[in-house]
């Protein structure tokens, strides 16, 4: 049996609780941006996801694998993404790390086991279970590899395809879904017959965990048992979080198709909001102490944003044209 994993400290808490904050203020800054027509192409925010993010992105180590969707934000700047290089990528920047050339949600670092996404519909079940698979193959143990799916997603091929083959692989792989009632403008009631989508862990055969996604402890300790199971040898998790998009599909879209009684109910409940009551009701934190937190992240993305509008874009006669996986390029951006 797998060692039972550390609790969730004051200290890990806060920790996870100021990445969700800076989370929020760059999406709102990018939700400005994209309204001002500086932003080419769609922005999609996980605003109401964050608590479920975060924990991802926070217990996975160096030589771990993440691959995050779309409302990511939060699990990607606990992976080690910077505000810096999502404004680039965001902004068309020459400067980022996809050269301003491949725009928004679909950046990574795969070198350092951040991965592009290819799609949100289940297409990086399968490839970080391949990246596991060969990891396997050479020999490394220990490392674990994430990636994240919609309910709407686990109705997909590459959902049970990917899902299956790493459960009869047995490999350390984490498979979080972000429950958020809706695939765009599609309910749950017309999504899946099953009872609970955690039913679907029985189905593969893997390890299921239910999470309430409103609540960060909740999620904090449930992603720490998940990746913890699978590092110590335990075969995929299953991780079914219940919560609401507080948002639209993406910032095109003002989801009034969204049934009031869902947002007035327990799992309408902002994530953010009720971390920062936690953290005032334990006095972990005065009212002012969390205002200055509020103030230094507003300024970080302020003055980043405002500095990368200054950088170039690519110039296409100038550009070299060469793909990530080039040799001028393998050293810094491609897998080992
Ligand atoms: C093959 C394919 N069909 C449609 C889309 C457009 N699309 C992107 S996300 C999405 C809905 C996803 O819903 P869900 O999996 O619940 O994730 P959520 O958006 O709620 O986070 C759709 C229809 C797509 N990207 N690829
Ligand atoms: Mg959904």
């Amino acid at each position: 049996m797998p060692k039972t994993s550390a609790a969730v400290t004051q200290a890990d808490y806060i920790k996870a609780y100021r990445i969700m904050l800076l989370s929020r203020v760059l999406e709102e800054k990018l939700a400005s941006l994209y309204r001002a027509g500086m932003i080419k192409g769609g922005v999609f925010l996980g605003r109401g996801q964050e608590a479920l993010s975060v924990s991802v992105g926070t217990h996975l180590h160096r030589g771990d694998i993440f691959a995050p969707l779309i409302r990511d934000q939060a699990g990607r700047l606990a992976f080690g993404d910077t505000v810096l290089d999502t404004l680039r990528t965001y902004l068309g920047s020459q400067l980022g790390s996809m050269r301003g050339r491949d725009g928004n949600i679909h950046r990574g670092r795969p070198r350092d086991g951040y991965y592009a996404m290819i799609s949100h519909l289940g297409a990086m079940i399968p490839a970080v279970s391949g990246a596991l698979f060969a990891r396997r193959l050479k020999g490394e143990s220990g490392v674990v590899g994430a990636t994240c799916i919609g309910d709407g997603g686990t109705s997909t091929g590459a959902f049970h395809e990917g899902l299956n083959a790493a459960a009869v692989e047995k490999l350390p792989l984490i498979v979080v879904v972000a429950n958020n009632q809706y695939a765009y403008s599609t309910p749950n009631s017309r999504q899946y017959a099953c009872a609970d989508l955690l039913d679907k862990a029985a189905g593969y055969g893997v390890t299921g965990h239910k999470a309430d996604g409103t609540n960060l402890l909740d999620c904090l300790q449930t992603l720490r048992r998940a990746v913890h199971n699978a590092r110590e040898g335990g075969g995929p998790q299953l991780v079914v979080a219940d919560l609401l998009r507080l948002v639209g599909h993406g910032e095109h879209d003002d989801g009034q198709y969204v049934d009031p009684k869902l947002k007035a109910s327990a799992l309408g409940g902002d994530c953010l909001a009720l971390a920062e009551r936690h953290i005032l009701d334990q006095a972990w934190a005065t009212a002012q102490e969390h205002a200055e937190w509020r103030r230094e992240v507003e300024m970080e993305v302020n003055s980043t944003a405002d500095r990368v509008r200054r950088e170039p874009a690519p110039d296409p006669e100038e550009d070299d044209w060469a793909a990530l996986s080039c040799p001028e390029y393998r050293e810094h951006y491609a897998t080992s």
